[in-house]
């Protein structure tokens, strides 16, 4: 398949891209190396070194003979756009080229229309040049568990059924996210719904958990081609920041009651969801949704989980609860179905100890590059 991997210079984009160029598709990534820059911004960086988007793609086609084309731009440019598409006549895109941090977006008003800005507009272009250029092509777009928020009542994948009235109908799950930027992917959502009512476009909303992990077997091909791993206050997520924290000596910090509890996979997993959405395409018209996560945690049991493995490995890791930053429920019910992408062959890489251990050493390798002022988070949702 041609495939456009947009956000292809990113945590998710990177080795997914390589690894659907290893399975046989014809990858070319787009990006327009925002990411960096937000890094520059807030004084940050990856706790891995990375490697420019130009030498990736070169030592990528050194170990594996396999050639991905690349497109440096904006995805809010429709210009741009659209002679990508011209290009590249693509099969399927996966749109994981977002503004995708839930503080980021709550810094100020700037930073919230800027989110809501870039990722709206951006996949509003991608719906135009598929309608335009590509009719055919199937958007894979990655969505957000938290367009669910947390409900008292079971979430399901994208719809629900209502009785209301003495009536009936399936409808789309009711949505209650938590930041700017998780809004903003409901926005998404409700304009790639619309687009493929009205066009036939078709499309898969992947609402995907908190990603834990760096490696997948294509990072591990050359040190050169490994992933980004963020871990500060602003970019940095659950689990990888608590796993990072233990590394290096500083508390891990559980936000408030600690009772809050998320979905997650694993980075591995994250590659496959998408590779089973691409092998078996939306219909013409049809926006599907799946819930990509394969287990969900409260932020309790991951910090204690993350104590004991560090302990284990002779560090001396401890757990404090600090003020919550964001206003949210810390205690809640939770519990979200996610049985599309397993009924199509997923077979999940579940949180052993022994992946811990595994993403905690490579974490330990790089643990003199972070900077320790940037570890507490400093946006407040108030
Ligand atoms: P990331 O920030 O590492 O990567 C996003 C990439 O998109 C970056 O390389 C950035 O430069 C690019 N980008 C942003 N705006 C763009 C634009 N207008 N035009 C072109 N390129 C643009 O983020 P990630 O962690 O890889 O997340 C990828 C997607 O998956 C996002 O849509 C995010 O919302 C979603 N997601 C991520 C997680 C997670 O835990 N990381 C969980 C659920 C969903
Ligand atoms: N949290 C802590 N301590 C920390 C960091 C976070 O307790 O040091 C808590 C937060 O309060 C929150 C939960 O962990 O309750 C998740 O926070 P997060 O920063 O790990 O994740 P979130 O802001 O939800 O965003 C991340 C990605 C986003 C993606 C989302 C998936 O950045 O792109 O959409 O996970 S989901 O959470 O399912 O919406």
């Amino acid at each position: 398949m041609k495939i456009i991997v947009a956000g292809g210079d990113g945590f998710c984009g990177w080795p997914t891209a390589m690894y659907l160029a290893k399975q046989g598709h014809e990858v070319s990534i787009l990006d327009n190396l925002v990411r960096r820059k937000y890094d520059d911004e807030l004084h940050s960086n990856s706790l891995t070194p990375i490697a420019s988007l130009q030498d990736r793609i070169a030592r990528f086609k050194e170990v594996t003979g396999i050639e991905m084309k690349s497109y440096i731009g904006d995805l809010t440019h429709y210009d741009f756009l659209r002679e990508v598409f011209r290009q590249t006549e693509p099969e399927a895109f996966v749109h994981f080229g977002e503004q995708r941090s839930a503080p980021y977006s709550m810094i100020d008003r700037e930073h919230a229309v800027y989110t809501q800005s870039n990722n709206i507009i951006g996949t509003l272009n991608v719906l135009y040049a598929i309608k335009e250029c590509a009719p055919e092509c199937h958007l894979i777009k990655l969505g957000t568990m938290g367009e669910y928020g947390t409900p008292n009542i079971d979430i399901e994948e994208g719809y629900i059924k209502i009785k209301h009235n003495g009536r009936e109908d399936i409808l789309p799950y009711p949505k209650q996210p938590g930041s700017m930027y998780h809004l903003s992917k409901v926005h998404d959502s409700h304009n790639i719904m619309f687009a493929c009512k009205i066009w036939g476009i078709r499309a898969t909303d992947l609402n995907q958990g908190i990603v834990y992990g760096l490696h997948t077997d294509e990072t591990e091909l050359d040190p050169l081609l490994v992933n980004r791993l963020d871990y500060d206050g602003v970019f940095g997520t659950a689990l990888n920041r608590f796993l990072i924290q233990a590394a290096i000596g500083h508390e891990i910090t559980v936000y408030g009651s600690g009772e809050q509890t998320r979905a997650f996979l694993n980075i591995k997993d994250t590659i496959r969801c998408v590779e089973i959405a691409a092998n078996n395409p939306a219909d013409k018209g049809e926006f599907r949704v799946f819930n990509q996560f394969t287990e969900y945690f409260s932020m309790n049991d991951l910090a204690e989980r993350v104590r004991k493995i560090a302990t284990e490995e002779g560090l001396t890791p401890t757990v404090a609860h600090i003020e919550n930053p964001r206003i949210e429920k810390e205690e809640h019910y939770y519990h979200a179905v996610n049985t599309n992408l397993v009924e199509l062959g997923l077979e999940p890489n579940l949180l052993t100890d022994e992946v811990l251990k595994g993403i905690l050493q490579s974490v330990l390798a790089h643990k003199e590059r972070v900077i320790t002022e940037n570890v507490l988070p400093t946006v407040k949702w108030k």
